[in-house]
């Protein structure tokens, strides 16, 4: 997978992005990170990429002739047309789903205003899209662009380990991770639920669903709602609210009671 970056700091991006888990990705070759400087492409004597805004009004804005110029030098660059992405408030705020939508592509053009943002003309003639990283604003496009490409290429084949969790795309989705331990057993006082040492694994399975769940209805209602809706016998199972697997009928009694822990 290839991130073409159009920027005004390309140092930032590609110090961050050689570190880690994506650093081996690209030393690797599994992923491929350019960093494209903006400035590099302004026709302007002093190498300027901002203007006043007509209208008037605070700020400046970055003008169309380096993003246009550069973009079009990123685009000659690969065999197929990449999807260009604009990383800003204005656009559809990022979640998992669209990351892994994104992780399809073989080819992504990331551009990164300042300022004020960028000409409107841009945005009309190369953005495809507009993503943002959530409601709030940052000083540029870099950081959200990082958090983009780190999202998306820990998705991509051979990124993380073998064992690592991206495979595990199932019934967990939507849900919050479960409590993880490691030694030592005893912390400060606090020891580690014994179920984890029991080697139990459909056991450790249960608990740890129930514990996702949990959490979840907690921390995150908006995305246990969700989940519910979609999932509804198995939470009631999880929490033990359903009768144990339907069995037919024997005498009479409702068989459920087993580990009520509390109630949906
Ligand atoms: N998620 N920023 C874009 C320049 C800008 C200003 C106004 C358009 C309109 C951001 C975010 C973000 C800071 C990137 C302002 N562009 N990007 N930049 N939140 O805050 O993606």
């Amino acid at each position: 997978m290839i991130f073409d970056v159009l920027t005004l700091f390309p140092e930032s991006i590609d110090r961050f992005l050689s570190e880690s888990i994506i650093g081996r990705a690209r030393e690797k070759g599994i992923i491929t990170v350019n960093t494209i400087n903006i400035r590099d492409f302004s026709l302007d004597k002093h190498k300027k990429v901002d203007d006043y805004p007509y209208g008037g009004g605070a700020g400046m804005v970055m003008t169309p002739q380096p993003l246009f110029d550069a973009w079009e030098y990123a685009v000659k660059l690969s065999p197929i047309k990449p999807k260009t992405i604009y990383m800003s408030p204005q656009g559809k705020v990022l979640t998992q789903s669209i990351v892994r939508e994104l992780k399809n592509e073989e080819k992504l053009i990331i551009i990164c205003g300042h300022y004020e943002g960028v000409d409107e003309r841009v945005l009309e003639e190369i953005v495809d899209e507009e993503i943002s990283i959530g409601d709030y604003v940052l000083t540029g496009g870099e950081l959200p662009a990082m958090v983009l490409i780190d999202a998306v290429s820990r998705l991509v084949k051979g990124v993380l380990s073998s064992d690592e969790s991206y495979l595990k795309e199932s019934h967990y989705d939507g849900l919050l991770e479960f409590p993880q331990y490691t030694r030592p057993y005893e912390f400060r006082g606090k020891k580690v639920p014994d179920i984890l040492l029991s080697g139990h694994h459909a056991n450790i399975e249960k608990w740890r669903y129930l514990k996702m769940l949990e959490r979840t209805r907690e921390k995150r209602p908006d995305l246990f709602e969700k989940y519910e809706k979609e999932n509804k016998e198995k939470v009631l199972e999880a929490f033990g609210l359903l009768p144990k697997k339907r069995r037919r009928k024997k005498a009479g009694g409702d068989n459920d009671g087993e580990k009520g822990t509390s109630g949906v």
